[in-house]
């Protein structure tokens, strides 16, 4: 695929913001295609044969990023794959949460069309990510990793959101009510980009 044949939107936010909540969402009434990197780099860190496992467990256990070469590769294959079976549009959540990152995507890969930014306190986003550790088996739900992680979006990620708030290329959504009322703005947003 080229640049002009795909369109990419980024989702980014704080841990526990709900971003992959609000992109099923979207996914049910728009046909984007869901890509996680978050979830790519779990798959990858399972698959029997990879040589990545054991550095992507220890990134993700310490709220790190992981080496940008690794992510950008398998959003890429992502990409490939859905486009080859006849798919354009993508969100792709929690990437780029680092500079490098961002710059390499948009010159390597697609410019982004525009970025989704959940914004939320980090006491609701504690909240829910302790909560949802009750169950998830994420290696990254626990007090411990939690705190890392919230500290790594800061320094790492809102640079990040900066750089493309510079650009006029942000929408900020306030995500600390319920799923519904979200969705209702995120819905407002896309509405008035994609048409
Ligand atoms: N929930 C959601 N919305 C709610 C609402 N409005 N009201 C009440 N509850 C709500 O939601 C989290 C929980 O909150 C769920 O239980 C949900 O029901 C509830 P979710 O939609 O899962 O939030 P999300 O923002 O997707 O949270 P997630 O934990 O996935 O965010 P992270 O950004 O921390 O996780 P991600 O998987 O993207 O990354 C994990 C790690 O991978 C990173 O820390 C990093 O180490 C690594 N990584 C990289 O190295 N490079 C990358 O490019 C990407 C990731
Ligand atoms: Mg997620």
């Amino acid at each position: 695929f080229t640049p002009d044949q795909v369109s990419v939107i980024f989702v980014l936010g704080g841990p526990g913001a709900g971003k992959g909540t609000q992109c099923a969402k979207l996914v049910a009434d728009y046909g984007f295609v869901h890509l996680s990197a978050g979830d790519l780099l779990r798959a990858e860190q399972n698959r029997e044969g990879s040589e990545f496992g054991t550095l992507i467990k220890h990134y993700i256990t310490e709220g790190l990023i992981v080496p940008q070469e690794i992510t950008l590769a398998l959003l890429k294959n992502a990409i490939q794959e859905n486009y080859d079976k006849g798919m354009k549009k993508f969100l792709v959540d929690g990437f780029p949460r680092k500079m490098d990152q961002a710059l390499s995507f948009e010159e390597q890969i697609v410019p982004s069309k525009f970025i989704l930014f959940f914004d939320c306190p980090e006491d609701v986003m504690l909240e829910r990510l302790l909560d949802r550790g009750k169950t998830s088996g994420r290696v990254d739900d626990n007090i411990e990793s939690i705190k890392k992680r919230f500290k790594t979006f800061e320094e790492t990620s809102m640079p990040v959101v900066k750089y493309f708030e510079d650009q006029h290329k942000v929408i900020k959504i306030r995500c600390d009510s319920p799923v519904d009322d979200v969705y209702k703005q995120v819905k407002a947003a896309v509405d008035e980009r994609i048409n």
